[in-house]
């Protein structure tokens, strides 16, 4: 990767992903591009910057090209709790902006990073250790736009050589940048409200796991990933990753060695749950271990003891 196109750079993965990305291969080579153009923000203030509607993909190509970019990487997308509320919207947002996203890539023979998610797993799917190949039947619309992205990342790369790569992000736990509209958010307003009241009202039940992973390991995981030797990838679109498999209580629990008189009390909603409960329990990570060595550096304590010493100093 030397120079490089980021949509949905103010989302949650990409304002941690540029900065870094601009450390790494430095500031000018990271182009950053979303749909609205916040003045006071580090990631419009750190480098390049381009307002991208992703749907317009006369204006993506020529930003790529004016840019000379290597590489794409494409998160601008809706999370699972606003796809399901907006279906229609998702698919083609989700599966427009991907498909122009890839039609850049193969223009200009570019590399191409796109997240997949645990979204793209279903009920059917076997729901602990889940098997990088397994079934994948996933009944909300954002699972359908994950699997048939993993599907149209995989023709790509067959049909026309674009080098495609993907992980399964579980979710993803960071104090930067809050989620939007994911199933998965829980785990990061739990923090918050943690520092802020003391107390969170989790809308998860009690005793539903899914995988999560804290951002630095995520950030670091794209980066292994896209530096891998392409001929030790059996796989490519899209490896399962994962640090920890978590229900609210156990996040509460390690919040308490930090606050001791944090409480957490449930309004379940019946939607998210319905979504956490089509996902994985757990996922198996081997694939990504064994063919370019991801690694995790944070676990739940680790975790959770570096997220409230950080938002202790962004919300005090
Ligand atoms: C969501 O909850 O929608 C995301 C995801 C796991 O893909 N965080």
């Amino acid at each position: 990767m030397k120079r490089i196109l980021i949509t949905g750079a103010l989302g949650q993965i990409g304002s941690e992903l540029t900065m870094k990305l601009r450390d790494v291969y430095g500031a000018d080579n990271v182009i950053a591009t979303d749909i609205r153009q916040p003045e006071d923000n580090p990631v419009v203030q750190s480098g390049p910057f381009a307002i991208l509607d992703v749907m317009d993909d006369k204006a993506m190509f020529e930003l790529a090209r004016t840019h000379k970019v290597d590489t794409i990487i494409h998160l601008a997308a809706l999370l699972s709790a606003t796809a399901e509320a907006k279906p229609l919207l998702a698919w083609n947002l989700n599966m427009g902006g991907l498909v122009n996203a890839l039609e850049v890539a193969r223009e200009l023979n570019c590399k191409f990073f796109t997240p997949s998610s645990i979204g793209a797993f279903g009920p059917t799917t076997p729901k602990d250790n889940t098997p990088q190949d397994t079934i994948q039947r996933p009944t909300t619309m954002y699972g359908v736009n994950k699997v048939s992205g993993e599907l149209l990342c995989d023709y790509y790369f067959h049909k026309f050589g674009v080098d495609t790569r993907g992980v399964r992000f579980p979710g993803l736990i960071s104090y930067v940048a809050p989620p939007g509209g994911g199933t998965t958010d829980y785990a990061v307003e739990i923090y918050y409200e943690a520092i802020r009241r003391g107390a969170y009202t989790s809308y998860i039940a009690k005793d539903t796991y899914m995988d999560m992973m804290y951002m630095p390991d995520a950030l670091n995981a794209i980066i292994a990933l896209m530096e891998a030797d392409p001929a030790k990838l059996k796989h490519r679109n899209a490896f399962n990753v994962t640090a920890m498999s978590v229900e609210p209580e156990q996040i509460a629990a390690a919040i308490r060695k930090h606050i001791p008189d944090f409480t957490l009390d449930y309004q379940v909603d019946p939607v998210r749950q319905a979504i956490a409960e089509s996902w994985p329990n757990s996922i198996d990570a081997s694939a990504a271990r064994e063919e370019w060595g991801f690694k995790a550096e944070y676990d739940l304590e680790k975790m959770t003891e570096d997220m409230l010493a950080k938002l202790r100093g962004k919300l005090l």
